[in-house]
């Protein structure tokens, strides 16, 4: 009996290896930036149930780059004494997904659920100076860069992908890649 059940750990631990390779690298770029896996054609992943968020925290938004999976629900908690707002004025780019979520008092939380990927730009219209941004990833796959710029994504399975980086105020790069055990890729981006 035992040794079956260790035969079931063992190839249990087999396939897990299999499915569990890093994609680990550096991005030449300010800290900050977020490395995610591009869409996967074939492959379509569950909304999380898990809920991220935003705070705004001393006329901020905290933090100020949130990356979440795509169908991932955000919760906007004012933790001001101000009241705030939060609106974005496009998705990607693409202007028609643009939302005010409204103002709201401290204490108070609204949520979002953002289905669709792409960099969010988040603003107050009650104070100019508020900028964040959620970037919504196709997959489940992503990371951001310490501060030093390296990044790791865990769990990623085997295959063949296109890895994006993403830095505010930078243009986006992407590389592609064979993922079989771990895999390295560096990012470089500019101005
Ligand atoms: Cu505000």
């Amino acid at each position: 009996m035992i040794r079956f059940v260790l035969a079931i750990v063992t190839s249990a631990m087999l396939i897990s290896a299999a499915y569990s390779a890093t994609i680990s690298g550096k991005v030449a770029a300010p800290g900050g930036s977020v490395v995610y896996v591009d869409a996967i054609p074939g492959s379509k992943f569950p909304s999380p149930t898990k809920h991220a968020s935003m705070d705004q925290a001393g006329l901020a938004f905290s933090p100020r780059v949130v990356v979440v999976q795509q169908g991932t629900t955000v919760d906007f908690l004012n933790s001001d004494s101000v009241s705030h707002n939060v609106f974005w004025t496009g998705v990607g780019g693409n202007k028609q997904l643009k939302h005010n979520l409204g103002t709201w008092p401290q204490g108070e939380t609204r949520s979002f659920k953002f289905d669709t990927p792409g960099v969010v730009p988040v603003l107050c219209n009650v104070h100019p100076e508020m900028s964040g941004f959620i970037v919504v990833s196709p997959t489940p796959y992503f990371s951001q860069t310490d501060s030093a710029g390296n990044y790791k994504i865990e769990n990623v399975p085997d295959g063949s992908y296109t890895v994006i980086a993403w830095h505010e105020g930078m243009k986006p790069t992407s590389k592609k890649l064979a993922v079989s055990g771990d895999a390295k890729a560096d990012l470089a981006l500019s101005k």
